[in-house]
């Protein structure tokens, strides 16, 4: 299998981050230069028709996209350590805080990168500032809020590592780009952040 990621943009990260939980060495990496364009070939348009990464590609040429779609494949493919749950209450726990942790923290900070930060204005091409300004306005109260929660235990989805932890810190340390990380004002999620970096996927360079 192939897995076709670009350093340090943070959605192949999350795949990066959840083969190195796993400890999955087999899966060959290729890199996509965003700034000159490479997704927007026909040749990857045609393992990727709307221009992302994430892809991985299978051995027989079967492509999936959507960083989650591709955790979900890996994780039937090689359940342990299990980071999407192991029975239907916890499967859904763990997706209901994921998504939250994709939809209202991740994206929010990854668009606020993406429109207001001008080293990416090759693959934002209509970088707008409201745009920026919106999101991180949500990514800043989500910060808050996650902080509160992160109050009272120690990973996002409860006692454990999961993917919701991955999707949330790859939102985080994307935002690093626009001079943000967890401060003293965000303790509890400053000390989720460090105690991500003890672990393998907090190997993986951001
Ligand atoms: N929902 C998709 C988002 C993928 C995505 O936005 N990937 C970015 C890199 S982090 C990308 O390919 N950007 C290229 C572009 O927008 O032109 C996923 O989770 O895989």
């Amino acid at each position: 299998m192939k897995l076709y990621i670009a350093p340090y943009a943070p959605n192949p990260r999350r795949v990066i981050m959840f083969i190195a939980e796993k400890s999955i060495s087999s899966i060959e990496t290729v890199s996509i230069n965003l700034q000159e364009g490479q997704h927007r070939t026909d040749a990857f348009k045609a393992k990727s028709p709307l221009s992302q990464i994430p892809v991985l590609e299978l051995d027989d040429g079967r492509c999936l996209t959507e960083s989650r779609a591709i955790c979900t494949y890996i994780e039937a493919l090689i359940p342990d350590p299990n980071l999407m749950g192991v029975d239907a209450f916890e499967r859904a726990h763990i997706e209901m805080w994921d998504r939250r942790m994709e939809l209202l923290f991740s994206v929010p900070l990854m668009m606020w990168v993406r429109h207001g930060n001008p080293m990416l204005a090759a693959v934002e091409r209509n970088q707008t500032a409201e745009v920026a300004s919106f999101n991180q306005g949500q990514a800043m109260r989500m910060a808050k809020w996650l902080n509160s929660e992160l109050a009272s235990r120690e990973w996002i989805a409860g006692d454990r590592f999961t993917i919701a932890d991955i999707t949330a810190v790859c939102g985080v340390d994307f935002a690093k780009m626009n001079r943000w990380r967890p401060g003293d004002d965000l303790p509890h999620l400053k000390r989720w952040r460090d105690a991500i970096a003890t672990r393998a996927a907090g190997q993986v360079a951001a």
